[in-house]
């Protein structure tokens, strides 16, 4: 079986790879159904940025944004909801999503009331703030510990879907994140579904960089999504969080193909 695909859709106008594009319902709506048509297993809505710097946005205007995309997509696809708000996610609950995708790793008494997923993922600090100066003295330690304690809290609620992200970029550095690849498995280890989400990152455009040695800017960075979700999938990830869906299907389903079935998770 392979590793499941979650597909980006960005409901906002300043998100780092797609800010803008789907601001406009039509386009939201076209943009989720074209991205389950090419194999998204869940397509994550989101209304609110967390590039780094990015401002918090009114819980009513997030609303706004995302509600009538869930409630259009949840018929067609798994539906997923990209907030850190209470409020926003028990009405995309409402709506039709069944998997809260929580980069503050806060919402799991919310995923209980309600019956859904979750998905804890790891941030140092707040977007507007974290990539100032990362700062761990073992960074694949203590994500891993502050993941293990929020999986204990879900599991002590009654959460019953449990997934565990190490947050690439959220509070990191290149090195970092490298790190984390490199100790996937021993989130794997943990015994709940991981979920990574490297896609279109800047540390790619750092670690490969184009020619003359500059940055690759975020439309040249497929290459490196590719790779590094390939990564993550054959180290165990049982979930990539992309923006270029049909491509990443392609590896998935090639490592559905190599992967050794000690590293199957029952997460689908
Ligand atoms: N990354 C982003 C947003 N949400 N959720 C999880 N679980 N894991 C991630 O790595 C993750 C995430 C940032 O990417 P994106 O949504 O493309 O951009 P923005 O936050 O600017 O909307």
């Amino acid at each position: 079986m392979r590793p499941a695909v979650m597909g980006i859709l960005n409901v906002t106008p300043d998100s780092f790879a797609d800010g803008g594009r789907y601001l406009d319902f039509e386009a939201a709506l076209a943009h989720g159904m074209a991205m389950a048509a090419a194999g998204a297993d869940v397509v994550d809505v989101g209304g609110e940025s967390s590039r780094p710097g990015a401002l918090p946005v009114p819980e009513e205007e997030e609303r706004r944004r995302v509600l009538p995309v869930v409630e259009a997509l949840a018929p067609h696809v798994r539906v997923s909801v990209d907030t850190v708000k209470p409020g926003v996610a028990r009405a995309a609950v409402a709506a039709g999503a069944t998997l809260l995708n929580d980069v503050s790793a806060s919402l799991w008494p919310v995923a209980a009331e309600c019956g859904v997923g979750w998905v804890a993922m790891h941030m140092q600090g707040t977007p507007r703030t974290m990539q100032d100066a990362p700062r761990y003295d073992d960074v694949v330690a203590e994500v891993r510990d502050f993941l293990v304690a929020r999986v204990e809290d879900a599991a002590a609620a009654g959460v019953h879907e449990i997934w565990v992200d190490p947050g690439i970029g959220f509070g990191k550095t290149v090195d970092h994140n490298l790190s984390l690849l490199r100790h996937l498995p021993e989130l794997v280890a943990l015994g709940r579904p991981v979920l990574v989400g490297t896609s279109r990152k800047s540390f790619l455009g750092k670690i490969a960089p184009g020619p003359g040695g500059a940055v690759l800017p975020v439309e040249e960075r497929l290459a490196g999504s590719i790779a590094t979700a390939t990564w993550s999938m054959l180290a165990g990830a049982a979930m990539v969080r992309v923006h270029d869906v049909a491509a990443t299907v392609q590896a998935a389903t090639l490592v559905g193909e190599a992967r050794l079935p000690e590293l199957e998770t029952a997460a689908r």
